[in-house]
């Protein structure tokens, strides 16, 4: 008698369906939420970054370091010819497939267009690319057997015959003397994710844009000293010529680029850029 009417004034027993009912709609909520945040740091990160495979943890850490922000000293005056200097420089570019392997430009050439290049913006500053600079003759013969491999198969097989057709005027085809005239190849990598000092994997946001932004600073840099390049996006040949390089899994070829001065006889296609009305809109 005594223990029956403990348990009925024990207020948990008499409204233990309010409580279980309770308890299931925290959880749910909690449930919810967590999977509604996870979604939508899903769909921001999935535009343009298809291939990051990041491990989704509550525990987020900043890209950069926290730093305080300093002041900007730009350093600069400003030029008025300075565009139009640019321009007559980078107006002068062409494509090269004919390259001298003599004289050979002095590495540290390439390694200050690496430099100006490595300045390019990147997404959250994680800096996306390794630029691997290629002038040892067997490696550069390997690259070409690779190369010449996947390209008599894209030109016979996997290119659009249309593709082939478009490529008529620049009279290429699987034959990749370059690769081994060019004094340096410099196979561009974008790193599609980094990793942390303890072995996580950090985000690389917009990692093809900003290597594609470093490779452009690379060409003007190239010009200004005086050489000649080309720039070549291998197809199917990424996978072997990062295994052959011994790059990590993370970074995938996104150009290889021939670099030197053109042979004597060296022709390129006559070719005429859009005008400056065909490019730019003013509003
Ligand atoms: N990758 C091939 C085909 C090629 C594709 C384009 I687009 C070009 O502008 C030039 C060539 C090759 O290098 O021959």
């Amino acid at each position: 008698m005594e223990v029956e009417t403990l348990i009925g004034s024990s207020k948990l027993l008499k409204y233990w369906p309010s409580f279980l009912m309770g308890l299931v709609l925290f959880f749910s909520i909690k449930y919810l939420m967590k999977n509604h945040k996870r979604k939508s740091h899903q769909k921001y990160t999935l535009d343009n970054e298809e291939d990051i495979e990041v491990e989704e943890t509550d525990d987020l850490q900043p890209a950069l370091e926290e730093k305080p922000h300093v002041s900007f000293v730009a350093g600069l005056n400003l030029n008025p010819n300075g565009a139009e200097r640019f321009y007559k420089l980078v107006q002068g570019r062409r494509s090269i497939r004919s390259f001298s392997s003599h004289p050979k430009p002095d590495l540290s050439i390439i390694e200050d267009c690496i430099r100006a290049a490595g300045t390019a913006p990147s997404g959250a500053h994680t800096e996306p690319w390794t630029f691997c600079v290629v002038e040892d003759p067997e490696v550069k013969k390997t690259i070409r057997e690779i190369v010449e491999q996947e390209e008599l198969m894209n030109y016979s097989q996997r290119m659009h015959p249309q593709w082939v057709t478009d490529l008529r005027p620049l009279q290429t085809n699987h034959i990749k003397e370059y690769l081994t005239l060019a004094p340096y190849l410099i196979l561009i990598f974008k790193q599609t994710y980094g990793l942390t000092s303890d072995g996580r994997r950090k985000r690389h946001y917009y990692n093809e844009i900003s290597t594609s932004i470093a490779g452009g600073i690379l060409l003007c840099a190239l010009q200004a000293a005086g050489l000649a390049s080309l720039v070549t996006t291998p197809l199917n040949c990424g996978p072997a010529l990062r295994t052959l390089l011994q790059r990590p899994v993370n970074e995938k070829l996104l150009i290889l680029l021939a670099v030197g001065y053109p042979s004597e006889d060296c022709k390129v296609p006559d070719l005429q850029r859009k005008q400056l009305s065909d490019i730019m809109v003013k509003y």
